[in-house]
Order: C-alpha cells, then sequence, then structure tokens
C-alpha cells in the first residue's frame, strides 16, 4: 500500500513515526512537486493543485482536519470519484469544549473586565449577570457543536443550536435552515460559529445576522475566517451593539499586524489554535478507516462533496 503524504512543516516525524507503527504494511513517502508515481491514499491539509489532479487511482484522500474546505477549494481538480475522509473529532472535540467554554465564562464572570481593573488596581464588585439571560447560540450542531453544548449544558446555561437539518438534542431549542437564523440570533446572547465553511455558510456573520443579536451580545468564532466579515463586526464592537469577540480564525492567517482587530480590546485572538490536530489519535482514525476501505466495507466520515463539508 503506497501513501503520499503532504509536508506543511507541521510535526512530521511525529506523523511520519505514527503512520509507520499504525500501518507498518504501508510505504509512505513525502510528496514533492512532480512526483506522479501511483499511490493508493492521499493524506493532505490544503494541498497544491498538483499532489491530486488526474490521481483517479486514490481509493481516499484523507484530511488532516475536521474541516474539508482547503481540499474541496480544488473543485473540478479533485479526482471524480475519489472519497475524500474528514476527521471525526479525533482528540478535537474536547479541545473545542474547552475554548468555548473558556470564553463563555470570561464573558459571564466578567472576569475581562475584572482584568481591566486589576490593571488599574482598583478593587471594584461588578454585578454578577444572570445565567438565565445568558444563552448561548452554537451555529453547527455536528461532531463539535455538539460536545461544546455538553460541555456548556454542564453549567447550566440555557443552549440553542442552528444547524442545515432540523435536530432534536436534549435541552437544546434547535433552530434549523436560514428561514429561522434570525430568531436563533435573537435569542442567543452568545454566539459561538461551528460552522463548516461551504458556499452557503461563507460571509454568515455580517452586519445583518449579527445586527440581530440582541444588545451587547458576544461573539465567539471558531470555524473559519471567511465566515465572518470582519470590517462588519468591528463596526459592530466600536458602536457597542457586540460588547466583545473572542476569534481564533481569519480570512488571512497569520492575521496581518496591521489588522485592525490586534487593537481593538473588546476583540481577543488567538492563532488558529482552538482545536489542534492530535497526531497519535488522527493517525488512528486514519488506519482504522484505510482498514475498513480495503475490506470494501462502507466507512464513516465520508465528506459530501456537493454539500461541502
Ligand atoms: P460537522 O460536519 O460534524 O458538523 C457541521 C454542522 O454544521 C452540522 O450540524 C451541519 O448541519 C451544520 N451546517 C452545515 N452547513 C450548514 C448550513 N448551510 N446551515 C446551517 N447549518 C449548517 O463538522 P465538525 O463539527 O466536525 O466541524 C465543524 C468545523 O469546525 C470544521 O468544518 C472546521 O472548519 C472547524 N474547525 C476549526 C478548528 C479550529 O481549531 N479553529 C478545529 C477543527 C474544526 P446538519 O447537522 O444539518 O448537517
Ligand atoms: C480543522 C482545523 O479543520 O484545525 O481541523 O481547523
Amino acid at each position: 500500500m503506497n501513501i503520499i503524504f503532504q509536508d506543511n512543516g507541521n510535526h512530521l516525524d511525529e506523523w511520519l513515526q505514527a503512520l509507520k507503527q499504525t500501518l507498518p504494511q504501508a510505504k509512505v513517502r513525502i510528496w514533492q512537486e512532480g512526483d506522479d508515481a501511483p499511490a493508493d491514499y492521499a493524506i493532505v491539509w490544503k494541498p497544491p493543485v498538483a499532489m491530486l489532479r488526474g490521481r483517479s487511482a486514490l481509493k481516499a484522500i484523507f484530511s488532516r482536519g475536521a474541516g474539508v474546505d482547503g481540499i474541496l477549494q480544488l473543485g473540478a481538480d479533485l479526482p471524480a470519484g475519489v472519497p475524500v475522509l474528514r476527521l471525526s473529532d479525533a482528540g478535537m472535540g474536547v479541545q473545542m469544549a474547552e475554548y468555548v467554554t473558556h470564553a463563555v465564562l470570561r464573558y459571564f464572570r466578567r472576569f475581562d473586565e475584572y482584568q481591566l481593573l486589576e490593571r488599574d488596581a482598583c478593587w471594584r464588585f461588578l454585578p454578577p449577570r444572570q445565567r438565565e439571560d445568558f444563552s448561548i447560540g452554537v451555529l453547527g450542531l455536528g461532531v463539535l457543536g455538539q460536545r461544546i453544548v455538553a460541555a456548556l449544558q454542564h453549567f447550566g446555561f440555557p443552549v440553542n443550536g442552528w444547524s442545515r437539518t432540523q435536530k432534536t438534542v436534549d435541552g437544546v431549542t434547535c433552530y434549523a435552515g436560514r428561514e429561522q437564523l434570525a430568531a436563533f440570533m435573537q435569542a442567543s446572547k452568545v454566539v459561538v460559529c461551528i460552522l463548516p465553511l461551504t458556499a452557503d455558510t461563507q460571509g454568515i456573520l455580517d452586519r445583518v445576522s449579527l445586527g440581530q443579536l440582541p444588545q451587547g451580545a458576544y461573539l465567539i468564532n471558531v470555524a473559519r475566517g471567511a465566515h465572518l466579515v470582519e470590517d462588519d463586526l468591528l463596526a459592530l464592537v466600536q458602536s457597542g451593539q457586540i460588547a466583545g469577540a473572542t476569534l481564533d480564525v481569519f480570512a488571512q492567517e497569520p492575521l496581518p499586524r496591521q489588522h485592525p482587530f490586534w487593537r481593538e480590546p473588546r476583540i481577543t485572538l488567538t492563532p488558529h489554535i482552538a482545536a489542534m490536530t492530535m497526531v497519535g489519535e488522527s493517525v488512528a482514525q486514519i488506519a482504522q478507516r484505510i482498514q475498513v476501505l480495503e475490506q470494501g466495507l462502507p466507512v464513516d466520515g465520508v465528506v459530501d462533496i456537493k454539500r461541502g463539508y
């Protein structure tokens, strides 16, 4: 079995070591420009066109992340009929739950404001917020969205969820489809975006949808930068309509040094680390799926290319 692996400078030795241990029968090679020798599987993250174009003999393309927008952007250059598989949780769910819970609690318990008071050596009590007024809306009720929901429910926050198809999740007020987006936004004091980036979801967080949030709402974006119209958020934060935002992903990454987000104290930034790919868990999942595919059986995690996730 031949596997081509795209090196993007992240944990290469760890990946190769784990693949060698988990799939000892496989010959894994790092793909390089000009390599068009046969391969059974490809493991990629935002691959260059030349790596996959014409490779219709591949049995599957594995994403090194949960998101596949960086693969599907190849469009017609993706080999037709070759399944693309995403990672399903693979150690990312717990990290997402930690990240979002941390951001929500920071706003709910006013730790962001206490931090500013501390800088001024100011001993002052701020009135506590009421949990029942602090409803959290989660855009995306998939693998990671539902993990986030479970963590927030643990603290007793009222939770709303929004998905493409109607869902039933215990204790969650579920909304679905564009026609229910406004009602979802109006009902959410904090909105968390954990959607895949598709033609339907690009730019979904704009002046209109963010303007539907209650006055003084918060945004947490852990999905993709292109979900957010950055200038619209900035204007809403500066007008006070949105009280704060925690952003892990950006239209351009790394975020350029001159970007105004760096200088807006109500916007908290992290460098796309909300849930990092765990090499051990990811390789175990990919290897298990290869074994299933080799037996000709149906496998989990296959992306619906037309739908975009
Ligand atoms: P899933 O595919 O499991 O879930 C996607 C969810 O989004 C589903 O509930 C789906 O609805 C919903 N959805 C998709 N399109 C629409 C739409 N047009 N309208 C409404 N809802 C929609 O994905 P994951 O939970 O595994 O991952 C989500 C994303 O998180 C990834 O695609 C990636 O971009 C991002 N991510 C970010 C990371 C980071 O570190 N910042 C790390 C890992 C992932 P339905 O249930 O009806 O299908
Ligand atoms: C992912 C990511 O999609 O890390 O897995 O962003």
